[in-house]
């Protein structure tokens, strides 16, 4: 049988507020994550593994480093040819820059016709797991659904940053309700400390999405969002079914890692998505071969770890360490060091996150930080030791205690 042909694109125009000030000067797709990726780079290499290389990216939003990012690492890369088109938001239809998810595929519109694909699939771009979307297509053509998103259980503290899906007690996968974003919702049946989840991700029978985008753009009364709107248009109509993403199983995965899924949305998040990167088995494999996470690789020579000049060796423990990085004569803790960082004599680095280029000189101490590009932590600095301190030289410290210093920050 014929493969169904699959058109999907990736929405990589969010502005990530919360993850300011990391989001200060790019989207939150191209924020950096894991050392050497960013984080639109999870989403695509689900799909080019799910064998879907027609891509078309959607960005919006400060979306010059990410641009960047993907002429270096996806557009040119030999794995893809050209496969991958970054599309700016085209103002083809009216004047209105910022409008919702939903808005951003109509003004693209072109491209549906252009590619005049069987499927859909439509993904975000800033959410850290392992997916194979062809399990999901083949599941919504098997339950002949006009829509089909993707359901993931989460605490109910968190409802308020979701799209909830409420389903049909007799038919579990058929969703009755998709409600997004609301102050509350009725726990599962059987678990009353959750509910069901939408993951952002979406497979749609190409007809249906593009009438569905149709009337939503005829509309006053919609954000023109892809939660807050189509899905409950579907979801109305009784043509939009849940899919588990615990059934999804992918290569080389293992029983620790195959249910992996986080919305890095806010900076606890990244910075507890990070650490979850560095225990010896950890939760998250960036390791697994069977189903690779592809990246921009920067040209660097390799890591090492080398004695300081009072002969002290140079240490890293449950850290990642990215090419280029210099750990001399001094102690590296659980720890994600991106490319090029380099760590003085008798420096220390903790439970931190440091991106590119960022230096941590002589004797300085940066204990649970996420550190932005190029910083300078000068000599005997000491960084994410004392709140108060790091408050009055105008950081910003997250609600569990973990100290920001943005890109530009210089020390006194
Ligand atoms: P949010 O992530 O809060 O919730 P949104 O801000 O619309 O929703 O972002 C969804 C994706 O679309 C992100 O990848 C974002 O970068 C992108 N995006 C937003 N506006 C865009 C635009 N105009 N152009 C291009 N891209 C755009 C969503 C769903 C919820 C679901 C959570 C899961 O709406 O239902 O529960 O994701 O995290």
């Amino acid at each position: 049988m014929a493969r169904e042909k699959v058109l999907a694109i990736v929405l990589a125009g969010g502005e990530g507020k919360r993850l300011m000030p990391l989001t200060e000067d790019r989207a939150k797709p191209a924020v950096p994550f894991g050392g050497t990726y960013r984080l639109i780079d999870f989403a695509l290499s689900n799909l080019v593994n799910s064998r879907y290389l027609q891509i078309v990216v959607l960005t919006q939003y400060k979306s010059h480093s990410l641009d960047r990012h993907l002429s270096e690492t996806w557009r040119l890369s030999t794995l893809l040819g050209n496969y991958i088109a970054s599309v700016p938001a085209q103002q083809r239809h009216g004047k209105d820059w910022f409008l919702g998810s939903a808005n951003a595929i109509f003004q693209s519109m072109n491209l549906i016709d252009d590619a005049r694909p069987d499927i859909v699939v439509v993904v975000g771009a800033d959410h850290v797991y392992r997916m194979d979307f062809s399990q999901m297509v083949d599941f919504h053509i098997a339950s002949g659904a006009k829509a089909t998103v993707a359901g993931v259980r989460q605490p109910l503290e968190l409802v308020k940053s979701f799209g909830v899906i409420e389903t049909d007690p007799n038919d579990p996968t058929k969703i009755t309700q998709f409600v997004e974003k609301p102050d509350s919702t009725r726990p599962l049946e059987d678990d009353p400390t959750q509910f069901l989840a939408s993951m952002g991700n979406y497979v749609f029978s190409t007809d249906a999405l593009v009438e569905a985008l149709r009337q939503d753009e005829a509309r006053e009364d919609t954000d023109h969002d892809m939660g807050g709107d189509i899905m409950p248009y579907f979801a109305d109509r009784g043509e939009a079914v849940v899919y588990d993403f615990t059934n999804n199983d992918v290569p080389g995965s293992t029983d620790r890692d195959r249910q992996y899924w986080r919305d890095v949305g806010t900076l606890d998040s990244y910075y507890d998505s990070h650490m979850d990167l560095l225990r010896p088995m950890p939760v998250f494999n960036l390791y697994n071969e069977a189903w690779p996470l592809y990246t921009h690789q920067v040209t660097a020579p390799p890591a090492k770890l080398v004695r300081g000049p009072y002969q002290e060796g140079g240490v890293a423990t449950d850290s990642i360490l990215s090419p280029g990085v210099i750990v001399a004569g001094s102690r590296v803790q659980e720890s994600v060091l991106s490319p090029n960082v380099f760590v003085g004599n008798h420096a220390r680095v903790d439970k931190s996150v440091l991106l590119q280029g960022v230096r941590v000189e002589e004797d300085a101490v940066v204990e649970r930080c996420i550190v932005d590009k190029n910083v300078v932590v000068p000599p005997g600095v000491r960084v994410g030791v004392s709140a108060e301190e790091d408050r009055a030289r105008g950081l910003h410290v997250t609600d569990s205690g973990i100290t920001v210093i943005p890109k530009n920050y210089k020390f006194e």
